[in-house]
């Protein structure tokens, strides 16, 4: 590194003193913390997202955004150059950066990383941060110290791409790198066409089941629902009706964190929607549940999770494919057979993981976090991924769009317009709708909107799917939650020895009884998971276990 480079860097880095006395960590998605104390690390984010451009030879993304956590919070997530997150060797050099207790020792930490990353500064090679927020205030002044340390990495250049959803910059970051228009208006216009593509594609059934046409959106307060209000003026085979779009406080008492954790309507819904079709973002809209109000008790929900979600994609794709399946039997020579696969977490509800296995499909765990699933997705040729929290989206292997690419094409030649041909150009149009970068409500509303139509489904047919088992999420503040390790995908705890023996004795107590705990990875509490056969032997689990959790780790303040 040059000494232009270096004072560059010790300059710029003055200018952002690390608070004292805070340890920052690099968490399920990024960093989180109170705002409060963000500007030091945001800044060094900064430099890392500029020195993983360099490295990749790509554009890199960096959105400023604290999803669904409360609005006084705000974080910090990267995207590498395929869309998806921040590969995860470069995690370790994260923490480093953002708790390097000096400009000194910042420097020291980058000219040892880049040495051994091979990174050459010398500013001849060009490297390029997109850069986002959501709209929480905190987040413009956080912008300005991200800007400031991608432009101390001499030759980097940071564009800000404005307040947008964190799936819209992940997916301008993956198109930029594809050579694609990576504006806005084009992830828009592709949503949009995709869509009227899939619909135009919706076979003449009888859709009285459907439903009310209209579907009711909960923004969070957050950055999605305006964005949806604008992309709505392209959709004209959809009724959409935006709530909570940025009147009242971000994700209190709305969004899709609230919706899915309590089960009870986010403000602004009422008795009034029973009956309707309700979808609920969160607060940068890369979740999505949907959910109807209880006809008996307009407070209460009927929760449409990810899980549901997960599963009505998978029985749409397996459809499509049978569909071509059966056309290639009666060729009867082809020989590439597309492996479809499901990823979930431990959160899943078991009932779903019981549905998906007799649907025959492959499901596999990760723990908790789309770094995981999304890496374990890339595995099938079509790999599907949620989290019962509704963050999840369909990848599609090059190799398998290639193929049907060239089989819509055959058809053209030989059975224009036929079940076949049709099935193709609906799976060619979700890998169009869907964004592949990421998790992302707009585009997973559409896709929802579209498959519900084809099936000819109302929420409450959808719902039937299976039978969630009943279950309780709750979270306990302790001492330090970093205490709690766990394996086979969090769902056994190492550490602190004991507690899982404790764990079995309780969860045995309940027929079909299952338990988990785990650190959050975004917020500072110890998350209890628990299912059992009946809502009454969910809770008092969840109840007892979380005072297990406090008697081992010590109350933490609230
Ligand atoms: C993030 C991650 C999700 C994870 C969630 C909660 O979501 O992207 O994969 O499920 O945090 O994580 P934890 O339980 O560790 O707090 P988001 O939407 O908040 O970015």
């Amino acid at each position: 590194m040059d000494d232009q480079q270096s004072s560059l860097l010790l300059e710029s880095a003055a200018c952002f003193p690390p608070p004292k006395g805070v340890k920052l960590s690099y968490g399920t998605s990024g960093f989180r913390a109170d705002s409060s104390v963000l500007e030091s690390m945001v800044f060094r984010v900064g430099v890392l997202a500029a020195l993983r451009s360099l490295k990749t030879g790509s554009v890199i993304g960096l959105m400023i955004t604290a999803s669904h956590n409360k609005v006084s919070d705000n974080g910090v997530k990267v995207a590498d150059p395929s869309g998806g997150m921040l590969t995860q060797e470069w995690e370790p050099f994260a923490n480093q950066l953002a708790n390097a207790p000096n400009p000194s020792s910042l420097l020291e930490f980058i000219v040892d990383f880049v040495k051994k990353e091979n990174i050459t500064l010398n500013g001849k090679q060009e490297a390029v941060v997109l850069l986002g927020r959501d709209t929480r205030p905190s987040g413009e002044r956080l912008l300005e110290a991200a800007k400031k340390g991608v432009a101390s990495i001499v030759g980097a250049i940071a564009k800000d791409v404005g307040v947008v959803t964190t799936p819209q910059l992940h997916w301008m970051v993956r198109a930029k790198n594809k050579g694609m228009e990576a504006s806005e208006c084009s992830y828009f216009e592709q949503l949009a066409s995709s869509f009227r593509c899939l619909m135009d594609l919706t076979p003449q059934r009888d859709q009285s089941n459907f439903g009310n046409d209209k579907v009711i959106v909960d923004g969070a307060d957050g950055v999605g629902g305006e964005k949806l209000e604008e992309l709505k003026k392209l959709l004209s085979d959809i009724c959409i009706e935006v709530r909570n779009h940025g009147d009242g406080v971000l994700n209190d008492g709305v969004g899709a964190d609230f919706v899915q954790k309590d089960k009870i309507v986010p403000r602004g819904f009422d008795h009034e929607d029973v009956g309707l079709r309700c979808a609920s973002l969160d607060g940068d809209a890369d979740r999505l549940v949907y959910f109807s109000v209880k006809s008996n008790d307009s407070k209460t929900i009927d929760l449409v999770d990810g899980d549901k979600i997960l599963s009505l994609f998978a029985l749409f794709i397996k459809e499509q494919l049978s569909i071509l399946n059966k056309s290639i039997d009666g060729v009867g020579n082809e020989s590439y057979q597309p492996r479809l696969g499901v990823v979930q977490t431990a959160y899943a509800n078991g009932a779903s993981t019981d549905y998906l296995k007799l649907m025959g499909l492959d499901v596999v765990l990760t723990p908790t976090g789309v770094k995981y699933l999304h890496e374990k997705a890339e595995e099938f040729d079509i790999g599907i991924y949620f989290e019962a929290n509704g963050h999840g989206t369909i990848l599609f292997s090059e190799a398998f769009l290639h193929w049907l690419e060239s089989r819509s094409s055959s058809y053209l030649s030989t059975s224009e317009g036929s079940e076949e041909q049709r099935a193709a150009l609906r799976l060619l149009a979700v890998s169009k709708l869907i964004n592949q970068a990421v998790g992302d409500a707009l585009s997973g509303l559409l896709l929802v909107e579209a498959i519900l139509h084809h099936m000819g489904w109302s929420i409450y047919k959808w719902n039937e799917l299976y039978n969630d088992l009943p279950s309780r999420q709750l979270k306990v503040k302790v001492v330090d939650r970093t205490a709690i390790t766990t394996s086979n995908a969090e769902t056994v705890v190492v550490t602190p020895t004991g507690i899982q023996e404790a764990i079995n004795i309780e969860t045995e107590k309940y027929p079909r009884g299952r338990c988990f705990v785990r650190p959050s990875g975004t917020e500072d509490v110890v998350r209890v998971y628990a299912e059992a056969t009946t809502q009454e032997g969910a809770d008092a689990l969840a109840n007892s276990v979380a005072r297990l959790v406090e008697h081992h780790l010590g109350f933490g303040n609230s």
